[in-house]
């Protein structure tokens, strides 16, 4: 069996969505983040050296990172489904964006998480004006504007097919749901009419629902 080791408001729910829109039956085991930190609780540390989430076990395997988890349990379990014929534009497609949420989208999002967290945390009031000017430094001139463009690349990719890989749904639709969530609450222009719509197509999918149902509390950190 399955064990999606789980981590409240995190990529694991992808996982959970993944294997919903597989058929696959998974056990969960739940993490609680930290209330004041956010960060995985010491228990996940037992399961794989960084202590993160999504971590999947099944059998002798314990394996990370989202994708790498997509792309086993879509060889592994999937019988051909969520993913393109090898050797098609579609498949390029797939692949690129399969990597290019966690290697490109998130770093920047989770930069601003983290500055903007900066911006609010507490501290002596001599220190909060050098900590605010660093945070809106690095914000205004690195963050916000690879947010605004990697925002913009989406936008236009959206409008050229229905999903990311071409008309069809696939696993990289799950994979990129992440970063599109948090470009949409996170980035400086609102006005992503496509980024919109794919959301309101995931939201509504029968198979995102019952994963939410079963995953629990979610909810993309601002
Ligand atoms: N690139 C990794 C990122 C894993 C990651 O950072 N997970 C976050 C949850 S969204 C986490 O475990 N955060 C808690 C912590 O760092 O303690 C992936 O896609 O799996």
């Amino acid at each position: 069996m399955i064990v999606v080791h789980h981590l409240n408001n995190s990529r694991s729910q992808r996982i959970l969505w993944l294997l919903e829109e597989l058929g696959v039956p998974y056990d969960i085991k739940r993490y609680q983040r930290d209330a004041k930190t956010n960060l995985a609780p010491p228990e996940l540390l037992a399961v794989h050296p960084l202590g993160k989430s999504p971590v999947i076990t099944e059998g002798d395997l314990t394996l990370a990172e989202s994708g790498a988890i997509i792309e086993y349990l879509v060889d592994r379990h999937g019988k051909g489904a969520l993913v393109p014929p090898p050797n098609t534009p579609g498949r390029i497609r797939y692949t690129y964006w399969l990597h290019f949420a966690e290697g490109t989208a998130m770093p920047p999002l989770v930069m601003k998480l983290v500055f903007n967290r900066v911006e609010k945390a507490p501290m002596p009031f001599f220190a909060r004006p050098i900590a605010r000017g660093i945070a809106s430094k690095v914000k205004g001139g690195f963050v916000d504007p690879n947010i605004d463009r990697i925002s913009d690349h989406i936008e236009a990719e959206l409008g050229r097919s229905e999903w990311f890989a071409g008309n069809d749904f696939t696993a990289a639709d799950v994979q990129m749901s992440f970063p599109v969530e948090a470009l949409v609450l996170r980035g400086r222009n609102t006005n992503r009419p496509n980024m919109k719509r794919f959301l309101e197509r995931i939201h509504a999918r029968a198979a995102y629902q019952r994963a939410l149902e079963r995953g629990g509390e979610f909810s993309i950190l601002k």
